[in-house]
């Protein structure tokens, strides 16, 4: 089969000479994949064209915003009206009050929310947050966890630092990092022997799936673990909920697993395609921030409206009884019929899902496991990934242009879109084994 992508290639060239790389964000450029990226005219429902008319079942939906599917109409409509009201006013808004009321039924351990407008600046300012409360220094990550690109943050980490086999980033000050601890996903033993060695740590922080190193689930155990660990030496913990919030369950992973987080962060769905990005937790920590309390952090566009609104559909749309559970479902179904078909056709794929979003690797042998970012840099076939990747381009199939990312499902794709998956799935799982 051979696509037309002239257009995407015209388009391509144009923007690398006005932006770096010719995107605005680095797991775009398809570095992971090779050849030359998508532009993208439109979106509806599961589905996205190319500019060059090419139509795809879209599994990256903005890398997991877009859990009601794209152009949703009541989301549309939401936003028409409030843009005729005004975009943004500085000023408090009762739709801010709406949507952190929803976000604080909705996720078990939150009581007070901070909107911001990225996944970054909530895991910054959540950590300026624990570092203010405990008095203390030092935070501990987990490589191949990725949580934003704020320079504490930069070290060994996930999603497009993985994708481009990044060290780690120039720019960013030895001192600042200095701070940052690093252990193995999974490894407890690992965070028991740093909090023995350092008396300085402020907190751990987690995705609960690590989801920017491919797909790793926490091992049993692994994440009460650290919610012991952190509240025997009195640091906090800091669930990274950007990706599975309101996807791995309506209220998250730690609803799902019953973990009873210090601070929260959360993005994404939360803006339903609008950039929002919040931190949140128990209140005792959060009268902390400023105004209420002394720990500064502060954005024009915290809160705005449309964000608001936008995000406020979304978390009431996806509690309409019955929902989730059926995107779970074709969630399951999509996972488990790609493990079905790499079993009949001999390929090793490691596959895993949770709620609404799923992941798998290519690995370089059956038997492999990957549990974390050194087995999934040693056992992950990014090669044979890219193969495939493009294989189910041809055939109407977009799915994350990098090994090392996760997939996702919204309220728009139903059975039908499943099974011409699954079917281009068969065609392209022969092609690469
Ligand atoms: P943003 O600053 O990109 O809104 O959020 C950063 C972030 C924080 N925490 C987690 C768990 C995240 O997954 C992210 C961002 N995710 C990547 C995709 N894996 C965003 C895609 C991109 O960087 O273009």
């Amino acid at each position: 089969m051979t696509t037309n992508y002239t257009r995407s290639t015209e388009l391509f060239a144009a923007a690398q000479q006005v932006l770096p790389g010719g995107v605005n964000s680095p797991v775009r450029a398809f570095r992971g994949v090779g050849g030359t990226p998508l532009f993208i005219e439109r979106g509806a429902g599961a589905y996205i064209w190319d500019v060059d008319g090419n139509r795809y079942i879209d599994y990256v939906l903005s890398w997991g915003p877009l859990i009601l599917g794209h152009a949703y109409p009541a989301v549309v409509e939401a936003l028409t009206w409030q843009a005729r009201l005004g975009t943004s006013f500085g000023a408090p808004t009762l739709l801010e009050t709406q949507l952190a009321e929803l976000v604080i039924a909705m996720v078990p351990s939150v009581e007070q929310v901070r909107f911001v407008n990225s996944g970054t600046e909530a895991t910054m300012s959540a950590l300026r947050l624990a570092r203010a409360y405990t008095g203390r220094n030092k935070i501990i990550k987990f490589s191949g966890c990725y949580h934003g690109h704020a320079d504490m943050l930069l070290v060994q980490a996930g999603s497009g630092v993985a994708t481009l086999g990044l060290p780690d980033s120039p720019g960013v000050p030895a001192t600042t990092t200095a701070s940052t601890l690093v252990a193995e996903y999974n490894d407890q033993e690992g965070v028991e022997t740093l909090f023995a060695a350092h008396d300085d740590i402020a907190a751990v922080i987690v995705e609960p799936i690590a989801a920017n190193m491919g797909f790793v689930l926490p091992e049993s155990g692994f994440l009460q673990g650290l919610r012991d660990v952190t509240r025997r030496y009195g640091a906090l913990l800091i669930l990274d909920e950007v990706m599975t919030g309101f996807r791995a369950s309506p209220g998250g992973a730690q609803a799902l697993w019953g973990i009873d987080a210090d601070l929260t962060c959360l993005g994404k769905v939360i803006g339903g395609g609008l950039p929002v990005g919040a931190y949140a937790g128990k209140r005792e920590m959060m009268q902390l921030v400023a105004p209420a309390g002394p720990m500064y952090q502060a954005g024009t566009l915290s809160g705005n409206p449309l964000a608001m609104l936008a995000g406020q559909v979304t978390l009431q749309q996806i509690q309409s009884e019955g929902l989730f559970d059926q995107m779970t479902t074709h969630t399951t179904t999509l996972a488990e019929g790609m493990r079905t078909l790499a079993q009949e056709l001999g390929v090793p794929l490691q596959v895993g899902h949770v709620g609404t979003m799923f992941g798998f690797y290519f690995l370089r042998e059956q038997g492999q496991h990957i549990m974390n970012y050194t087995t999934a840099r040693q056992f992950a076939d990014t090669e044979r990934y890219a193969r495939f990747f493009w294989a189910m381009l041809e055939r109407g199939v977009y799915f994350a242009p990098s090994q090392f990312e996760a997939g996702f499902l919204s309220a728009a794709h139903t059975d039908d879109e499943v099974k011409q998956t699954l079917a281009a799935a068969r065609e392209a799982l022969a092609l690469v084994r």
